[in-house]
């Protein structure tokens, strides 16, 4: 297990920030669109419950998924129907290795403000005004934070290409192998 003990200060804003911006807007300023120059990423958008095309199983436990892979086609919505069966909180997010990288600081911030428990979500901790209104909710589309013994869903509308993960975030998981890579088939396959 993992602890962090590093202080707060303004990454504390920043990330407060980043959280009501992500609550606020329904999708994360990161998840919006292409980032940065030259090749673009189409990591998809959140889906639509109405226009699922398949439901794909996932069990969460410590610290691992069963599949360790998915294969999707461009354009096709997926529900993820996701159980924790583990002991501790885990996380399914869908992005590319940067955007884990940066969820990730925002869920060491989580706990490190004790809104993240290794074993259970404070949701009144959660929240907690950090400044100006901005709470600590973990809320994105591509995303989901799950209990031991909780089950949730995340929709998800591939698009064309991107290098796509699915992972935890919870601190020291990821590091541990909680991630696994989204496999795009060829759109005329
Ligand atoms: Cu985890």
């Amino acid at each position: 297990m993992s602890t962090v003990t590093r202080s707060a200060g303004p990454r504390a804003r920043a990330l407060a920030l980043a959280l009501s911006l992500a609550a606020a807007g329904g999708a994360a300023p990161a998840l919006a669109g292409p980032a940065g120059h030259g090749a673009a990423a189409d990591i998809g958008k959140p889906g639509d419950a109405a226009s699922v095309d398949r439901t794909i199983e996932i069990v969460m436990g410590d610290n691992y998924y069963e599949p360790e892979t998915v294969a999707v086609a461009p354009g096709e919505t997926v529900r993820f129907a996701i159980r924790n069966e583990g002991v501790f909180v885990h996380e399914f997010a869908i992005g590319t290795p940067m955007m884990h990288k940066g969820h990730r600081a925002e869920m060491t911030m989580m706990m490190e403000h004790g809104v993240l428990e290794p074993d259970r979500i404070n949701r009144e901790r959660m929240k907690m005004d950090m400044g100006g209104g901005r709470t600590m909710e973990h809320s994105s589309p591509n995303s989901v934070l799950v209990e031991p013994g909780d089950a949730a869903e995340v929709i998800w509308t591939f698009g064309a290409a991107a290098d796509l993960e699915f992972a935890c975030n919870v601190p020291g998981h990821y590091e541990s192998g909680m991630v696994g890579p989204v496999l795009l088939r060829p759109a005329d396959s």
